[in-house]
């Protein structure tokens, strides 16, 4: 399938999306995300994949939803159109895990796209920020929702009211960033971590991902007994047969579920 707004390659078993509208700071419009989601798709349905990076250009991971096109909506235009968002829940749905890996300007939708993933590896240059408030708008993508869970209600609330930037130093020590590498170590940092998580098991991969999404939409007693469920479960696996047995042997785990 051939893309206009998005490029995608298999490095190994990991799936690379990168945003690609250079001259927009790759501002997010529908073909870019529905193109994300049809991407989504094809890596999801790939055996030979096993996790996902989405990153974007040295300068922008992306600057946010594009405004030019939002310029002049109506109400009724925002509405029917769900403007970016109609299958923005496709990067929460995938069951694979997907790495933003961010350098330069992570904003509006951009900040929000990179929390939709799973885990965000930052560049050293990286900046996040929720500015909507200066367009006389607010987070539409979940910054209002996903930036509070991730760092704070008083960061998320300095964040959205004030418009100001985080760099990648304080991103990380508020919980939102798992870690910070040099700028020109991003793209390979992000692509070995997603290869060491494609070497597991899948269905583990799948049920730990499964299992902490379950942290941000239950209470704690029911998010327990769906962890414990679903961590028996996984005495059904070869896998799990594999993977005790190689560790009693000594040796490397071969899984076969990958
Ligand atoms: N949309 C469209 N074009 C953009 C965007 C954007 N978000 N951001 C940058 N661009 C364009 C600029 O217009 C410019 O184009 P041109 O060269 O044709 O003039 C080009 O990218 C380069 O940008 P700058 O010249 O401004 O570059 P600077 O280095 O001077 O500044 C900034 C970089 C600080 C990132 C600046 O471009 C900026 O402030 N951008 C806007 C950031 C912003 O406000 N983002 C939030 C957008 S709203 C949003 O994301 C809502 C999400 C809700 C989704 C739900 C929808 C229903």
């Amino acid at each position: 399938m051939s893309y206009e707004n998005i490029l995608v390659e298999t490095r190994g078993r990991v799936g690379l999306i990168t945003l690609n509208r250079p001259k927009a700071l790759n501002a997010l419009n529908d073909t870019l995300v529905d193109e994300i989601s049809a991407a989504l798709d094809a890596f999801e349905a790939d055996d030979g994949i096993g996790a996902i990076v989405v990153t974007g250009s040295e300068k922008a991971f992306a600057a946010g939803a594009d405004i030019g096109a939002m310029a002049k909506f109506s109400y009724m235009d925002a509405y029917l159109t769900d403007y970016i968002t109609r299958n923005w829940e496709r990067i929460k749905t995938c069951r694979k895990p997907i790495i933003a890996a961010v350098a330069g300007y992570a904003l509006g939708g951009g900040c929000e796209m990179a929390m939709a993933c799973d885990v965000i590896i930052a560049a050293d240059t990286a900046k996040f920020g929720q500015p909507e408030i200066k367009l006389g708008i607010l987070p539409g993508a979940g910054g209002t929702q996903r930036l509070p869970r991730a760092v704070s209600k008083a960061k998320a609330m300095d964040m959205c009211l004030t418009a100001r930037m985080m760099d990648a130093t304080e991103a990380e020590r508020a919980g939102l960033v798992s870690r910070i590498v040099p700028a020109d170590k991003l793209l390979d940092e992000a692509l070995a971590a997603a290869e060491t998580i494609a070497g597991f098991s899948l269905p583990v991969v799948m049920m730990i991902k499964e299992s902490v999404n379950r942290a941000y939409e239950s209470g704690l007693s029911e998010g327990l007994l769906f962890e414990r469920r679903v961590f028996h479960s996984a005495f059904a696996l070869d896998d799990q047969k594999e993977g005790m047995a190689a560790f009693v042997e000594k040796r490397a785990p071969q899984f076969k579920h990958r």
